[in-house]
Protein backbone atom coordinates (compact mmCIF):
# COMPACT_ATOMS: atom_id res chain seq x y z
CA UNK A 1 0.00 0.00 0.00
CA UNK A 2 1.59 3.37 -0.89
CA UNK A 3 1.94 6.04 1.91
CA UNK A 4 -0.18 8.58 2.21
CA UNK A 5 -0.48 11.37 4.88
CA UNK A 6 -4.08 12.79 5.51
CA UNK A 7 -3.27 16.41 5.47
CA UNK A 8 -5.53 18.26 8.20
CA UNK A 9 -5.50 21.77 8.11
CA UNK A 10 -4.43 23.30 11.62
CA UNK A 11 -8.46 24.62 12.09
CA UNK A 12 -9.50 20.79 11.74
CA UNK A 13 -6.93 19.66 14.30
CA UNK A 14 -7.48 22.26 16.29
CA UNK A 15 -11.30 20.84 16.64
CA UNK A 16 -9.90 17.28 16.95
CA UNK A 17 -8.34 18.44 20.93
CA UNK A 18 -12.28 18.82 21.51
CA UNK A 19 -13.59 15.73 20.26
CA UNK A 20 -10.69 13.22 19.89
CA UNK A 21 -10.80 10.82 16.72
CA UNK A 22 -11.24 7.69 18.74
CA UNK A 23 -8.35 6.19 16.89
CA UNK A 24 -6.45 8.98 17.98
CA UNK A 25 -3.87 8.00 20.77
CA UNK A 26 -3.41 11.37 23.27
CA UNK A 27 -0.67 12.48 24.84
CA UNK A 28 -0.22 13.23 28.68
CA UNK A 29 -2.00 17.14 29.18
CA UNK A 30 1.10 19.35 28.66
CA UNK A 31 3.61 17.27 27.44
CA UNK A 32 6.24 19.10 26.29
CA UNK A 33 6.47 18.98 22.22
CA UNK A 34 9.65 20.58 20.98
CA UNK A 35 12.10 20.47 18.13
CA UNK A 36 16.53 20.94 18.78
CA UNK A 37 19.20 22.18 17.34
CA UNK A 38 23.16 23.01 18.54
CA UNK A 39 24.44 26.32 17.38
CA UNK A 40 27.79 25.24 15.63
CA UNK A 41 25.30 22.85 13.31
CA UNK A 42 23.06 25.68 12.10
CA UNK A 43 24.60 29.09 13.38
CA UNK A 44 27.03 30.05 10.66
CA UNK A 45 28.84 33.55 11.51
CA UNK A 46 31.82 32.26 12.96
CA UNK A 47 33.49 35.24 12.76
CA UNK A 48 30.73 37.86 13.82
CA UNK A 49 29.61 39.76 17.09
CA UNK A 50 33.55 38.74 18.52
CA UNK A 51 33.00 35.45 18.25
CA UNK A 52 35.93 33.29 19.28
CA UNK A 53 37.44 29.87 17.83
CA UNK A 54 36.33 26.73 18.47
CA UNK A 55 37.43 22.85 18.23
CA UNK A 56 34.84 22.16 15.39
CA UNK A 57 36.61 25.48 13.44
CA UNK A 58 39.66 24.26 13.78
CA UNK A 59 39.01 20.57 12.96
CA UNK A 60 36.56 20.85 10.00
CA UNK A 61 39.19 23.26 8.38
CA UNK A 62 41.72 20.49 8.83
CA UNK A 63 41.75 18.48 5.62
CA UNK A 64 40.01 14.86 5.79
CA UNK A 65 38.47 15.39 8.96
CA UNK A 66 34.86 16.49 7.41
CA UNK A 67 32.98 14.95 4.12
CA UNK A 68 33.76 16.89 1.49
CA UNK A 69 35.72 19.17 3.66
CA UNK A 70 32.12 20.96 5.26
CA UNK A 71 32.42 23.23 7.60
CA UNK A 72 30.03 25.37 9.92
CA UNK A 73 31.19 28.58 8.90
CA UNK A 74 28.08 29.59 7.54
CA UNK A 75 25.88 25.97 8.45
CA UNK A 76 22.26 27.23 7.97
CA UNK A 77 23.07 31.37 8.29
CA UNK A 78 20.72 30.64 11.41
CA UNK A 79 22.60 33.46 12.82
CA UNK A 80 21.48 35.92 10.41
CA UNK A 81 17.81 34.42 10.20
CA UNK A 82 16.86 34.35 13.43
CA UNK A 83 13.49 35.79 12.83
CA UNK A 84 12.24 33.41 10.16
CA UNK A 85 13.45 30.35 11.94
CA UNK A 86 11.78 31.57 15.42
CA UNK A 87 8.27 31.95 12.70
CA UNK A 88 9.18 28.62 11.54
CA UNK A 89 8.75 27.17 15.23
CA UNK A 90 5.86 29.20 15.64
CA UNK A 91 4.58 27.99 12.23
CA UNK A 92 5.31 24.25 13.80
CA UNK A 93 3.77 24.95 17.15
CA UNK A 94 6.07 23.19 19.14
CA UNK A 95 6.12 24.15 23.31
CA UNK A 96 9.54 24.21 23.28
CA UNK A 97 12.42 24.89 21.54
CA UNK A 98 16.20 23.27 22.74
CA UNK A 99 18.97 24.99 21.13
CA UNK A 100 22.52 25.47 22.47
CA UNK A 101 24.46 28.11 22.98
CA UNK A 102 28.40 28.42 21.46
CA UNK A 103 30.94 29.14 24.60
CA UNK A 104 33.14 30.73 22.20
CA UNK A 105 30.61 33.54 21.37
CA UNK A 106 30.38 33.96 25.06
CA UNK A 107 33.73 33.90 25.96
CA UNK A 108 35.69 34.18 22.75
CA UNK A 109 39.14 32.60 24.81
CA UNK A 110 37.20 30.19 27.10
CA UNK A 111 37.57 32.34 29.86
CA UNK A 112 37.50 36.20 31.30
CA UNK A 113 34.43 38.64 31.18
CA UNK A 114 31.44 37.97 28.71
CA UNK A 115 31.45 39.21 25.41
CA UNK A 116 28.01 41.54 25.01
CA UNK A 117 26.92 40.71 21.27
CA UNK A 118 27.63 37.20 21.73
CA UNK A 119 24.72 37.10 25.30
CA UNK A 120 22.84 39.76 22.91
CA UNK A 121 22.08 37.27 20.35
CA UNK A 122 21.21 34.69 22.83
CA UNK A 123 18.72 37.31 24.63
CA UNK A 124 17.48 37.96 21.28
CA UNK A 125 16.86 33.99 20.33
CA UNK A 126 15.35 33.46 24.24
CA UNK A 127 12.87 36.94 23.79
CA UNK A 128 11.65 36.20 20.33
CA UNK A 129 10.98 32.58 21.82
CA UNK A 130 9.18 33.51 24.48
CA UNK A 131 7.06 36.53 22.31
CA UNK A 132 5.87 33.50 20.26
CA UNK A 133 4.99 31.36 23.90
CA UNK A 134 8.07 28.95 23.20
CA UNK A 135 9.64 27.66 25.95
CA UNK A 136 13.29 28.00 25.91
CA UNK A 137 15.57 24.84 26.83
CA UNK A 138 19.11 25.90 26.78
CA UNK A 139 22.06 23.53 26.59
CA UNK A 140 25.27 24.96 27.92
CA UNK A 141 27.54 23.06 25.95
CA UNK A 142 26.90 21.27 22.80
CA UNK A 143 30.16 20.07 21.60
CA UNK A 144 31.78 23.94 20.70
CA UNK A 145 35.05 23.61 22.96
CA UNK A 146 37.06 27.53 22.76
CA UNK A 147 40.26 26.45 21.11
CA UNK A 148 41.79 28.44 23.54
CA UNK A 149 41.34 25.77 26.17
CA UNK A 150 41.84 23.06 23.96
CA UNK A 151 45.42 24.59 23.38
CA UNK A 152 45.78 24.01 27.13
CA UNK A 153 44.91 20.09 27.30
CA UNK A 154 40.95 20.60 26.50
CA UNK A 155 38.78 18.04 28.39
CA UNK A 156 41.34 15.68 30.11
CA UNK A 157 42.43 18.66 31.99
CA UNK A 158 40.80 19.54 35.19
CA UNK A 159 41.06 23.33 35.14
CA UNK A 160 38.80 23.26 31.71
CA UNK A 161 36.16 22.49 34.78
CA UNK A 162 36.62 25.83 36.68
CA UNK A 163 36.46 27.17 33.32
CA UNK A 164 33.12 25.79 32.26
CA UNK A 165 31.78 26.98 35.64
CA UNK A 166 32.49 30.21 35.03
CA UNK A 167 30.84 30.08 31.65
CA UNK A 168 27.93 28.18 33.32
CA UNK A 169 27.67 30.94 35.99
CA UNK A 170 27.88 34.00 33.21
CA UNK A 171 25.05 32.34 30.86
CA UNK A 172 23.01 31.79 33.83
CA UNK A 173 23.23 35.31 35.71
CA UNK A 174 22.60 36.87 32.06
CA UNK A 175 19.21 34.53 30.95
CA UNK A 176 18.13 33.27 34.08
CA UNK A 177 15.57 35.70 34.35
CA UNK A 178 14.06 34.54 31.24
CA UNK A 179 15.30 31.03 30.71
CA UNK A 180 13.87 28.23 33.02
CA UNK A 181 15.42 24.84 31.88
CA UNK A 182 18.86 24.32 31.56
CA UNK A 183 20.97 21.23 29.99
CA UNK A 184 24.40 21.28 30.87
CA UNK A 185 26.33 18.77 28.40
CA UNK A 186 25.32 17.18 25.38
CA UNK A 187 26.04 13.89 24.90
CA UNK A 188 29.49 13.80 27.06
CA UNK A 189 29.90 10.16 25.40
CA UNK A 190 30.55 11.83 22.38
CA UNK A 191 32.79 14.72 23.32
CA UNK A 192 34.93 12.16 25.76
CA UNK A 193 35.01 9.18 23.33
CA UNK A 194 34.32 10.29 20.02
CA UNK A 195 36.74 13.54 20.52
CA UNK A 196 39.54 11.95 22.62
CA UNK A 197 39.56 7.87 21.93
CA UNK A 198 38.64 7.17 18.42
CA UNK A 199 39.21 10.61 17.09
CA UNK A 200 36.10 11.09 14.23
CA UNK A 201 35.08 14.32 16.30
CA UNK A 202 37.52 17.49 17.26
CA UNK A 203 40.07 17.47 18.83
CA UNK A 204 40.12 14.44 16.76
CA UNK A 205 42.91 12.64 19.66
CA UNK A 206 43.24 8.77 19.98
CA UNK A 207 44.27 8.05 23.44
CA UNK A 208 41.74 6.10 25.47
CA UNK A 209 43.30 7.63 29.01
CA UNK A 210 42.66 10.81 27.51
CA UNK A 211 39.11 9.79 26.98
CA UNK A 212 38.36 8.38 30.59
CA UNK A 213 40.13 11.54 31.65
CA UNK A 214 37.86 13.65 29.92
CA UNK A 215 35.27 12.04 30.65
CA UNK A 216 35.44 12.36 34.36
CA UNK A 217 36.24 16.31 33.84
CA UNK A 218 32.68 16.59 31.87
CA UNK A 219 31.23 14.92 34.42
CA UNK A 220 32.43 17.05 36.84
CA UNK A 221 31.83 20.14 34.81
CA UNK A 222 28.30 19.20 34.62
CA UNK A 223 28.15 19.02 38.80
CA UNK A 224 29.84 22.21 39.04
CA UNK A 225 27.26 24.28 36.81
CA UNK A 226 24.25 22.42 38.04
CA UNK A 227 25.56 24.50 40.78
CA UNK A 228 27.04 27.68 38.73
CA UNK A 229 22.68 27.45 37.41
CA UNK A 230 21.13 27.17 40.28
CA UNK A 231 22.88 29.42 42.43
CA UNK A 232 22.09 32.60 39.54
CA UNK A 233 18.46 30.99 38.94
CA UNK A 234 17.24 29.04 42.09
CA UNK A 235 13.94 27.76 40.35
CA UNK A 236 15.94 26.61 37.59
CA UNK A 237 14.84 23.39 36.29
CA UNK A 238 18.09 21.58 35.54
CA UNK A 239 19.66 18.39 34.14
CA UNK A 240 21.93 16.56 31.60
CA UNK A 241 21.68 15.09 27.87
CA UNK A 242 22.91 11.45 28.01
CA UNK A 243 23.05 9.44 24.24
CA UNK A 244 21.84 6.03 25.68
CA UNK A 245 21.27 2.83 24.04
CA UNK A 246 20.20 -0.64 24.77
CA UNK A 247 23.72 -2.84 23.85
CA UNK A 248 22.52 -6.22 22.53
CA UNK A 249 24.92 -9.43 22.08
CA UNK A 250 24.80 -10.87 19.08
CA UNK A 251 24.85 -14.43 20.08
CA UNK A 252 24.38 -16.29 23.86
CA UNK A 253 27.66 -17.02 23.77
CA UNK A 254 29.27 -15.88 27.33
CA UNK A 255 32.07 -13.72 25.61
CA UNK A 256 29.70 -11.87 23.03
CA UNK A 257 27.34 -11.13 26.47
CA UNK A 258 30.12 -9.96 28.05
CA UNK A 259 31.41 -8.01 25.27
CA UNK A 260 27.83 -6.69 25.24
CA UNK A 261 28.05 -6.01 29.22
CA UNK A 262 31.51 -4.41 28.54
CA UNK A 263 30.24 -2.10 25.62
CA UNK A 264 26.94 -0.96 27.91
CA UNK A 265 29.39 -0.25 30.60
CA UNK A 266 31.23 2.29 28.32
CA UNK A 267 28.00 3.52 26.74
CA UNK A 268 25.87 3.75 29.28
CA UNK A 269 26.77 2.79 32.75
CA UNK A 270 29.74 5.31 33.08
CA UNK A 271 27.64 8.25 32.73
CA UNK A 272 24.17 6.99 34.22
CA UNK A 273 25.94 5.79 37.51
CA UNK A 274 28.05 8.39 38.37
CA UNK A 275 25.76 10.94 37.68
CA UNK A 276 22.58 9.03 39.44
CA UNK A 277 24.03 7.01 41.74
CA UNK A 278 27.58 9.03 42.73
CA UNK A 279 29.73 6.21 41.92
CA UNK A 280 32.21 5.08 38.49
CA UNK A 281 30.85 1.37 37.51
CA UNK A 282 32.88 -1.04 39.16
CA UNK A 283 33.86 -3.03 36.05
CA UNK A 284 34.37 -0.05 33.85
CA UNK A 285 37.16 1.54 36.78
CA UNK A 286 38.65 -2.58 36.24
CA UNK A 287 38.98 -2.48 32.33
CA UNK A 288 40.10 1.19 32.37
CA UNK A 289 42.55 1.17 35.22
CA UNK A 290 45.78 0.49 33.08
CA UNK A 291 45.03 3.51 30.97
CA UNK A 292 46.33 6.67 32.21
CA UNK A 293 45.71 9.26 33.10
CA UNK A 294 42.36 7.47 33.30
CA UNK A 295 40.46 7.23 36.55
CA UNK A 296 43.71 8.60 37.93
CA UNK A 297 42.47 12.45 37.56
CA UNK A 298 39.23 11.59 40.18
CA UNK A 299 39.56 13.19 43.52
CA UNK A 300 37.98 13.36 46.89
CA UNK A 301 34.34 14.70 46.58
CA UNK A 302 34.14 14.70 43.22
CA UNK A 303 31.39 12.21 42.84
CA UNK A 304 29.37 14.04 45.17
CA UNK A 305 29.49 17.06 42.72
CA UNK A 306 28.96 15.34 39.88
CA UNK A 307 25.54 13.45 41.21
CA UNK A 308 23.99 16.38 42.72
CA UNK A 309 20.16 15.87 42.16
CA UNK A 310 18.39 16.99 39.04
CA UNK A 311 14.98 17.93 37.78
CA UNK A 312 15.20 15.94 34.97
CA UNK A 313 17.23 13.08 32.69
CA UNK A 314 17.38 14.34 29.29
CA UNK A 315 18.03 11.35 26.95
CA UNK A 316 19.03 11.65 23.00
CA UNK A 317 18.23 8.18 21.48
CA UNK A 318 18.46 7.13 17.67
CA UNK A 319 19.25 3.32 17.49
CA UNK A 320 19.98 -0.18 19.21
CA UNK A 321 23.24 -1.53 18.48
CA UNK A 322 24.61 -5.03 18.78
CA UNK A 323 28.39 -6.40 19.93
CA UNK A 324 29.99 -9.64 19.04
CA UNK A 325 33.32 -10.20 20.93
CA UNK A 326 35.79 -9.48 18.82
CA UNK A 327 37.31 -13.08 18.28
CA UNK A 328 33.61 -14.38 17.40
CA UNK A 329 32.99 -12.21 14.54
CA UNK A 330 32.18 -15.04 12.27
CA UNK A 331 29.79 -16.51 14.26
CA UNK A 332 28.23 -13.44 14.53
CA UNK A 333 27.98 -13.78 10.42
CA UNK A 334 26.32 -17.11 10.62
CA UNK A 335 23.90 -15.94 13.10
CA UNK A 336 22.54 -13.41 11.03
CA UNK A 337 24.70 -10.30 11.37
CA UNK A 338 26.89 -7.91 9.09
CA UNK A 339 29.93 -7.27 10.17
CA UNK A 340 31.06 -3.51 9.09
CA UNK A 341 33.85 -3.69 6.88
CA UNK A 342 35.40 -0.24 8.03
CA UNK A 343 38.24 -0.18 10.25
CA UNK A 344 37.39 -0.98 14.21
CA UNK A 345 38.04 2.13 16.22
CA UNK A 346 40.03 2.40 19.26
CA UNK A 347 37.03 2.07 21.54
CA UNK A 348 35.81 -0.61 20.35
CA UNK A 349 38.94 -2.31 20.04
CA UNK A 350 40.04 -1.43 23.29
CA UNK A 351 36.90 -2.99 24.76
CA UNK A 352 37.13 -5.70 22.35
CA UNK A 353 33.53 -5.71 21.37
CA UNK A 354 33.08 -5.36 17.49
CA UNK A 355 29.52 -3.12 16.29
CA UNK A 356 26.99 -5.54 14.18
CA UNK A 357 23.84 -4.97 12.74
CA UNK A 358 21.66 -6.97 10.81
CA UNK A 359 21.26 -8.03 7.80
CA UNK A 360 18.20 -6.97 6.06
CA UNK A 361 17.20 -5.15 8.70
CA UNK A 362 15.74 -1.28 8.03
CA UNK A 363 18.31 1.79 8.35
CA UNK A 364 18.23 5.13 8.13
CA UNK A 365 21.04 7.10 5.80
CA UNK A 366 23.26 7.14 9.13
CA UNK A 367 22.99 3.59 8.89
CA UNK A 368 21.51 3.16 11.73
CA UNK A 369 19.39 0.26 12.43
CA UNK A 370 15.72 1.34 13.39
CA UNK A 371 13.76 0.47 15.84
CA UNK A 372 11.47 2.01 18.04
CA UNK A 373 11.24 -0.59 20.78
CA UNK A 374 14.50 -0.18 21.52
CA UNK A 375 13.97 3.18 22.96
CA UNK A 376 10.99 1.26 25.22
CA UNK A 377 13.21 -1.30 26.35
CA UNK A 378 15.88 1.28 27.38
CA UNK A 379 12.81 3.83 29.22
CA UNK A 380 12.17 0.65 30.83
CA UNK A 381 15.38 0.19 31.97
CA UNK A 382 16.27 3.15 33.45
CA UNK A 383 12.86 3.11 34.73
CA UNK A 384 13.90 -0.05 36.59
CA UNK A 385 17.58 1.11 37.46
CA UNK A 386 17.50 4.57 38.30
CA UNK A 387 13.80 5.48 38.97
CA UNK A 388 12.55 8.55 40.49
CA UNK A 389 13.93 11.32 37.96
CA UNK A 390 11.91 12.87 35.13
CA UNK A 391 12.93 12.22 32.00
CA UNK A 392 13.04 14.23 28.93
CA UNK A 393 13.49 12.84 25.35
CA UNK A 394 15.91 15.42 24.50
CA UNK A 395 16.87 14.15 21.09
CA UNK A 396 15.24 11.36 18.68
CA UNK A 397 14.93 11.82 14.79
CA UNK A 398 16.23 10.30 11.72
CA UNK A 399 18.10 11.07 8.22
CA UNK A 400 16.63 10.33 5.05
CA UNK A 401 17.12 10.19 1.62
CA UNK A 402 15.09 13.50 1.02
CA UNK A 403 14.70 15.43 -2.15
CA UNK A 404 13.06 18.73 -3.24
CA UNK A 405 9.88 17.16 -6.05
CA UNK A 406 9.14 18.78 -8.69
CA UNK A 407 6.54 20.31 -7.62
CA UNK A 408 9.09 22.07 -4.57
CA UNK A 409 7.78 19.93 -2.04
CA UNK A 410 9.95 17.66 0.32
CA UNK A 411 8.16 14.21 1.07
CA UNK A 412 10.17 12.58 3.77
CA UNK A 413 7.59 9.45 4.43
CA UNK A 414 10.33 7.30 6.35
CA UNK A 415 10.92 10.23 8.83
CA UNK A 416 6.89 10.13 9.63
CA UNK A 417 6.79 6.78 10.23
CA UNK A 418 10.21 7.17 12.48
CA UNK A 419 8.54 9.81 14.22
CA UNK A 420 5.19 8.25 14.98
CA UNK A 421 7.00 4.68 16.06
CA UNK A 422 8.83 6.38 18.47
CA UNK A 423 6.83 8.15 20.09
CA UNK A 424 4.28 5.10 20.30
CA UNK A 425 6.97 3.77 22.38
CA UNK A 426 7.58 6.56 24.37
CA UNK A 427 3.82 6.30 25.51
CA UNK A 428 4.47 2.66 25.72
CA UNK A 429 7.13 3.20 28.32
CA UNK A 430 4.90 5.77 29.79
CA UNK A 431 2.06 3.01 30.33
CA UNK A 432 4.57 0.80 32.07
CA UNK A 433 5.61 3.86 34.72
CA UNK A 434 8.17 5.51 32.77
CA UNK A 435 7.89 9.28 33.67
CA UNK A 436 8.85 10.67 30.17
CA UNK A 437 7.59 14.72 30.29
CA UNK A 438 8.65 15.61 27.13
CA UNK A 439 9.97 14.93 23.72
CA UNK A 440 12.55 17.06 20.85
CA UNK A 441 12.42 15.80 17.41
CA UNK A 442 16.64 16.30 16.14
CA UNK A 443 16.24 18.26 14.36
CA UNK A 444 14.32 21.81 13.72
CA UNK A 445 16.22 21.24 10.39
CA UNK A 446 18.45 20.00 8.26
CA UNK A 447 22.12 21.01 9.24
CA UNK A 448 26.18 20.29 9.64
CA UNK A 449 26.29 16.92 10.83
CA UNK A 450 30.21 16.88 12.22
CA UNK A 451 31.77 14.52 10.48
CA UNK A 452 28.99 13.79 7.61
CA UNK A 453 29.36 17.71 7.26
CA UNK A 454 25.81 18.16 5.32
CA UNK A 455 25.95 15.03 3.62
CA UNK A 456 23.13 13.49 6.24
CA UNK A 457 19.70 15.49 6.51
CA UNK A 458 17.69 15.15 9.72
CA UNK A 459 15.22 18.21 9.84
CA UNK A 460 11.88 18.70 9.70
CA UNK A 461 12.86 21.61 7.38
CA UNK A 462 14.53 21.40 4.51
CA UNK A 463 17.96 23.20 3.90
CA UNK A 464 18.64 24.43 0.44
CA UNK A 465 22.08 24.90 0.90
CA UNK A 466 23.45 27.09 -1.92
CA UNK A 467 20.60 29.49 -1.11
CA UNK A 468 20.26 28.87 2.41
CA UNK A 469 15.78 28.73 1.60
CA UNK A 470 14.01 26.62 4.26
CA UNK A 471 11.21 24.56 3.16
CA UNK A 472 8.74 22.24 5.69
CA UNK A 473 8.76 19.03 4.65
CA UNK A 474 5.78 17.12 5.59
CA UNK A 475 7.22 16.02 8.68
CA UNK A 476 6.88 19.62 9.60
CA UNK A 477 3.16 19.31 8.59
CA UNK A 478 2.80 15.87 10.03
CA UNK A 479 4.71 16.95 13.61
CA UNK A 480 2.85 20.21 13.69
CA UNK A 481 -0.53 17.99 13.53
CA UNK A 482 0.81 16.09 16.13
CA UNK A 483 1.75 18.68 18.94
CA UNK A 484 -1.65 20.60 17.97
CA UNK A 485 -3.54 17.40 18.58
CA UNK A 486 -1.56 16.68 21.52
CA UNK A 487 -1.98 13.33 19.60
CA UNK A 488 -0.94 11.07 17.35
CA UNK A 489 -3.41 11.28 14.47
CA UNK A 490 -4.62 8.13 12.70
CA UNK A 491 -2.78 9.61 9.47
CA UNK A 492 -0.12 7.40 8.91
CA UNK A 493 -2.00 4.85 6.79
CA UNK A 494 0.76 2.90 5.66
CA UNK A 495 4.09 3.04 5.89
CA UNK A 496 6.91 3.02 3.29
CA UNK A 497 10.64 1.02 4.20
CA UNK A 498 13.63 2.15 5.41
CA UNK A 499 16.64 0.73 3.07
CA UNK A 500 18.02 -2.41 4.09
O1 LIG B 1 23.43 15.88 15.04
C1 LIG B 1 23.63 15.14 16.20
C2 LIG B 1 23.53 16.02 17.43
O2 LIG B 1 24.43 17.06 17.38
C3 LIG B 1 23.82 15.20 18.65
N1 LIG B 1 23.02 14.01 18.72
C4 LIG B 1 22.95 13.19 17.53
C5 LIG B 1 22.61 14.04 16.32
C6 LIG B 1 22.53 13.16 15.07
O3 LIG B 1 23.74 12.52 14.85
Amino acid sequence: MPFRIRRHSYAEVGATLSALDSNAVPFPKGFLFGAATAAYQVEGSVDVGGRGVSIWDTFSHTSGKTVNGDTGDIACDHFLRLEEDLDLLAELGVRAYRFSVSWPRIQPTGKGPANPEGLDFYRRVVDGLRARGIVPVLTLYHWDLPQPLQDEGGWPQRDTVSRFAEYAGTVARALGGTVGRWITLNEPWCSAWLGYGSGHHAPGIRDIGKAVAATHHLLLAHGEAVQAIRSAVPAAEVGISLNLTPIRHATDHEDDVAAARRTDGNANRLFLDPVLTGSYPPDMLEHYQGSAPGFAVVRDGDLEVISRPLDFLGINYYTPQTVADEARTAQAMVAGYCVPTAEIDLISSDLHAVPVQRQAFRRTEMGWEVEPAALTELLDRLHQEYPHVPILLTENGAACADYVGQDGSVQDPERIRYLDGHLRAVLQAREAGSDVRGYFVWSLMDNFEWAYGYSKRFGLVWIDYPTRTRIPKDSFRWYAQTVRANALLPTVEATAGFRA
